[in-house]
């Protein structure tokens, strides 16, 4: 892994650069906490060699969580969760005519021993996933914690009490 972002703790990988638009969403989230992510593209079945190599460095080079985005029949997680021993949080992406369902199924129903955390379809699930890296990372960062308690006050003043 030759040029990746000096304090990165997160990778944010996805299957093809088309899902960018959505996957944006789990690096603006941990951008908005100052957790630093590597984005990559790398499809399970289009460039297994790229994931296996990017995974045997990413844990030595200081990531802590992967982020998965797949649609289709979505196997990027699960390959990442085959392959290296970090938490691996899934996102199924709607790219296909089966509209995220296909996906979703691929990343949510992991065989016993490979687990992967299956976060919601799209967009939604690319910012949780940002967000609930962050809270992994926060167990033992409590600077992260206290940003990441900020942002969920913030969020909750920014409800309105009536409509
Ligand atoms: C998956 O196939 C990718 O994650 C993407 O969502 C989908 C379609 O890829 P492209 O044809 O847009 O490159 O592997």
């Amino acid at each position: 892994m030759a040029d990746l972002a000096g304090a990165a703790r997160v990778a944010i990988l996805m299957g093809s650069a088309n899902d960018y638009e959505v996957m944006k969403r789990a690096e603006q989230a941990l951008g908005e906490l100052g957790v630093g992510c590597d984005v990559r593209v790398i499809s399970a079945h289009r460039t297994p060699e790229r994931l296996r190599s990017y995974l045997a460095t990413a844990e030595a080079e200081g990531i802590e969580v992967l982020i998965c985005g797949a649609g289709g029949a979505a196997h990027l997680a699960g390959a990442a969760a085959a392959l290296s021993p970090l938490p691996v949080l899934g996102v199924p992406l709607e790219s296909s005519p089966l509209k995220g369902w296909d996906a979703l199924l691929s990343t949510v129903q992991m065989p016993p021993g490979v687990p992967v955390a299956s976060f919601g379809v799209g967009a939604w699930g690319a910012r949780n996933a940002g967000l609930f890296a962050a809270q992994i990372l926060a167990g033992r960062d409590p600077e992260l914690r206290r940003a990441y308690e900020a942002f969920r006050t913030e969020q909750a003043a920014k409800v309105p009490e009536r409509p």
